[in-house]
């Protein structure tokens, strides 16, 4: 697989030149700038491009070209911001750029109620805690019904925190769950919002009375509308999974096991409709062999996420080694079947300095030199039989 890195464009502390003396091929990026649903124009993909170029590098992934809520749950002006969207993949086609992931997750991108959970040698993890969340849920966004979302051992679980809690306990919680995972992946809420709960209630609120079905209507229209372009400019769509891979929030999440796969798959049988394999999100859910899941689908890959996750009792979970086993038989499983596709890692530990970075969240650099390094050694080995 080639070696990619995400990197979030020239203001990025990680430098192009830094990535290229770690043996980084090519880059996972985005036109953060341009608010979700705007065209991303020819002039202002060439840029970005040309800018990587000059740097020795290719632009490998588009992560991600953000799909609007509105098309999501189907809003008056879905149509018009699906043609914006086409018109920003012909631009990236005729750039040359045609690796596009995105997602398809209401409201909430990935999830974590812990940044900075600290392990027994020094470094840090982040961590999904599911009584926090609960707490979370029922006690500082005040969702309606929220409760019977839960079951009993969480809700026990979430009283002991209850009881604890502080208010920079809540407003850490906030950072956590809806601002700093949120805003960089152009998200909906970000740091500069002063009252972030109150814009995520109103947010949760467009997807009254939208069900897991209507959900996958709305994407497999979404799908169908762009396929054309996709097909003029051999362009490959990968949807990333939910994470994690459950609905949450009283939302529905339709990408988060084996026949979600399938039935994204099916709805749109075209070669260019695919997966971002992340092998991270995927293991968040007990549910999910990670393992069975990439042999599976390693053929309809077009973009991996090398990480891994470690389920824990009680819908806990954090991300494990990137040496973990499973997470070596992923890579074995690629580098067999489809070895071509760009790769990054991804939700590496903070460590050697890295917490003190203000790196976005999962996205320390030593944390990640190091998984690439242990990604690419596993690689190599692979390759040398
Ligand atoms: C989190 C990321 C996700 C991913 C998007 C893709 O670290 O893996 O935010 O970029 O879901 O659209």
């Amino acid at each position: 697989m080639e070696k990619t890195w995400r990197w979030f464009g020239p203001n990025d502390k990680i430098t192009l030149d830094m990535l290229r003396q770690i043996g980084v091929e090519g880059i996972v990026t985005a036109l953060h700038h341009i608010p979700n649903g705007e065209i991303w124009t020819l002039e202002e993909v060439e840029k970005m491009k040309t800018y990587i170029e000059d740097h020795g590098l290719r632009w490998s992934v588009v992560e991600s070209l953000p799909v609007s809520e509105s098309i999501k749950y189907a809003g008056p002006d879905r149509d018009q911001l699906i043609e914006n969207y086409k018109e920003s993949l012909r631009n990236l086609g005729k750039a040359g750029v045609r690796t596009i992931c995105y997602n398809f997750m209401p409201v909430l991108d990935w999830a974590r109620t812990t940044l900075d959970y600290p392990n027994p040698n020094g470094t840090s993890n982040l961590y999904f805690n599911m009584g926090e969340f609960a707490y979370f849920d029922i006690h500082i966004l005040k969702r309606e019904g929220a409760e019977k979302d839960y079951d009993e051992d969480t809700l026990k679980r979430m009283e002991e925190i209850k009881a604890g809690m502080t208010p920079e306990g809540e407003k850490r919680l906030v950072e956590n769950i809806i601002v700093k995972t949120q805003g960089f992946v152009n998200g909906n809420i970000s740091e500069a919002d002063l009252d972030p709960v109150s814009k995520f209630r109103e947010l949760l609120k467009l997807y009254d009375g939208i069900d897991a079905n209507r959900l996958r209507e709305n994407m497999a229209y979404f799908l169908n509308a762009i396929m054309p372009v996709c097909r003029e400019y051999d362009i490959n769509m990968c949807v990333h999974p939910d994470d994690p891979p459950r609905p949450i929030l009283g939302l529905p999440r339709i990408v988060t096991c084996d026949a979600d796969i399938r039935a994204f798959l099916d709805a749109v049988p075209d070669p260019h409709n695919g997966l971002t394999f992340c092998a991270g999100s995927l293991s968040a859910g007990a549910h999910n062999d990670v393992v069975e899941l990439a042999r599976k689908y390693a053929a309809n890959t077009h973009f991996a996420h090398i990480r891994i996750c470690k389920t824990l009792p009680g819908g806990d979970f954090k991300e494990s080694s990137h040496l973990d086993p499973r997470l070596i038989e992923v890579v074995r499983i690629f580098e067999e079947k489809n070895p071509g596709i760009p790769m990054r890692v991804d939700h590496a530990e903070l460590m050697l300095g890295d917490e003190k970075m203000g790196y976005n969240a999962g996205y320390s650099f030593h944390g990640r030199m190091l998984a690439l390094g242990q990604i690419d050694g596993v690689m190599a080995t692979l390759r040398n039989k």
